[in-house]
């Protein structure tokens, strides 16, 4: 039992990382015959900042802004903030933590530093929400443009091979799908400087509907501006935050940034406040553009210029949808090989995925899976369903993120293992004291959206009054007690990462049971795998033998 508890608490070291990756550069520059092949470091924060664009903006604003005004009315303005300064305190805590940990694996990495091995493995399987369903949700999106796109040639695309992005079945948000896996698999690589042509035409795609729209907005259509409440503001948020997934792609591109611990934090706030203002101004011109009858649930920005009698305009935007929701697909299709890649390589996943095709050089079992995987979810799900899975597992990441920046300040560097779970010092861990400050967060946000805290008035101020001491009792324990670092450290400690916690907490709240039971059921098989597979096979085990 004590074996089982350390296997699943051991934590990989900061300096066993840094160093593993110091060799690795080392390796690289020497000439050596047996020297490792790794990443230039090419990337600036500018070019940092545009992979950031370029992954954020896709299916989100051009697709689910129209669902989610339907939920919010004019309001989403408001979801759209609140999404956003939840993933700008989140981005706060991948800044400090990818400056820290420069080192790739995004996610699972943080983790593996702070939380130990099992909650490692989580996250690494909890990304497979992210990525593979992200690419299946943005191809989903895709289609219903390209139906819009071929619309406005006057070619109406057969029902079974588009359905719609939003119900039924679609082929071709499947074949799509295949297609970029095939390209990548060939080797295909997004230069930074396709990348940028890419964002461009997305950016002028969103800049054309803010500034044309513009001139069609009737302020009247703003009024009633929260038509169905806070809740459904908050439902919406729950939503649109799918809008703001892919800053956190900015991390994984550690090993190629020149300077990780300045340019990775620019790089990741820089690109989430550019989306926010571009999404809060393209919310406003849309919701007083068109009415809420008047929303399309497919392609909403384009078909809002087509109902004003602008098809040239409508042809604009669909092109930026069309070329920009194709990057997307294909920077998320080619992300999750190496979250598998770096998993397989701490020796927690199978080795099969950490296999590269001899002739392209690419992981090419992992990318196959991918994107069977993921083409078969495009085809079978709806886009709002899709779009629930991603976001209530990327939440769970970044619950996960603005955790472990709480525990890594309260970790020394070379720490092997969490803390032993003794009876007199439990509750004094970092781990536990950051369990119980999420446990009493989600309580305060079950009591307040089942109605408790509002409809009654003795139990919402005993409530109220023992969730307040306790979070101040936990905020002193919570308080840092190694040294900040030299690169970029999170301001306000421990409130940024507590309340980003809360903000993501209140948002998973809002999603449907469905979506819970569904992660529920993803974390039940990953830990069946873990428990099979990983714990047995970790590299660190490995370690351990040598250190005995
Ligand atoms: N933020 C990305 C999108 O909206 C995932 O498509």
């Amino acid at each position: 039992m004590n074996s089982v508890w350390q296997a699943l608490t051991r934590v990989k070291p900061i300096t066993q990382m840094l160093s593993e990756q110091n060799a690795l550069e080392n390796g690289s520059q020497s000439n050596s015959p047996h020297s490792i092949e790794r990443l230039q470091r090419c990337l600036s924060a500018v070019d940092l900042t545009m992979l950031g664009v370029g992954a954020i903006i896709g299916t989100g604003i051009f697709v689910l802004t129209g669902i989610a005004a339907l939920k919010a009315g004019p309001a989403v303005i408001i979801s759209l903030l609140l999404a956003g300064i939840t993933c700008i305190f989140a981005g706060l805590c991948y800044a400090e933590l990818s400056s820290r940990i420069p080192v790739a694996g995004s996610t699972y990495t943080y983790a593996y530093a702070s939380l130990g091995e099992f909650c490692a493995w989580v996250i690494g399987w909890d990304l497979v929400l992210e990525y593979t369903i992200g690419a299946a949700a943005v191809a989903r999106g895709w289609s219903g443009y390209v139906a819009q796109l071929a619309h406005s040639f006057s070619i109406t695309l057969p029902e079974w091979l588009c359905s719609s992005a939003t119900e039924g079945s679609n082929l071709l948000a499947g074949l799509m799908i295949m297609a970029m896996t095939f390209l990548l698999g060939l080797g295909v690589k997004q230069s930074a400087r396709v990348n940028t042509v890419i964002v461009s035409i997305k950016v002028v795609a969103i800049l054309a509907v803010i500034f044309i729209g513009m001139w069609c907005v009737q302020p009247d259509r703003w009024l009633p501006f929260m038509p169905f409440g806070f809740q459904g503001v908050l439902t919406a948020a729950g939503m649109i935050f799918f809008a703001y997934i892919g800053f956190d792609t900015v991390s994984t591109a550690a090993e190629e940034t020149l300077n990780p611990q300045r340019d990775l934090p620019i790089g990741i706030i820089a690109s989430l406040s550019i989306c926010m203002i571009l999404y809060i101004a393209v919310a406003a011109v849309l919701t007083g553009m068109v009415s809420l009858d008047e929303l399309n649930r497919s392609a909403p920005l384009a078909v809002a210029f087509a109902k004003r009698g602008m098809v040239w305009a409508e042809s604009i935007v669909s092109l930026g949808a069309f070329a920009g929701l194709t990057s997307i697909v294909l920077v998320l299709l080619f992300s999750q090989p190496r979250i598998y890649f770096s998993m397989a390589r701490d020796g927690l996943f199978f080795p099969w995925f950490a296999k590269i095709h001899p002739c392209h050089g690419t992981p090419w079992n992992a990318t196959l899976l991918t994107g069977s995987v993921a083409s078969l979810l495009a085809i079978c799900f709806p886009l709002e369903t899709l779009a629930q899975m991603v976001n209530i597992g990327t939440l769970f990441a970044f619950v996960v993120v603005c955790a472990s920046v709480l525990i890594l300040r309260q970790t020394p560097a070379d720490a092997t293992e969490l803390a032993p779970l003794k009876t007199s010092f439990w509750f004094q861990h970092p781990v536990f004291r950051v369990f119980l400050l999420i446990a009493c967060l989600i309580a305060l946000v079950l009591a307040w959206r089942s109605g408790l805290l509002s409809s009654h008035f003795v139990i919402p101020l005993t409530l109220a009054g023992g969730i307040g001491y306790s979070l101040f009792r936990i905020h002193a324990h919570l308080l840092p007690t190694v040294d900040a670092h030299a690169g970029f450290n999170c301001p306000g400690l421990p409130w940024i990462p507590f309340l980003g916690i809360a903000g993501c907490i209140v948002m998973m709240t809002s999603l449907p049971v469905e979506a819970w039971i569904r992660l529920a059921v993803w974390f039940l098989i990953g830990s069946i795998i873990y428990v099979c597979y990983g714990m047995h096979h970790s590299k660190l085990n490995e370690s351990k033998k040598l250190v005995s």
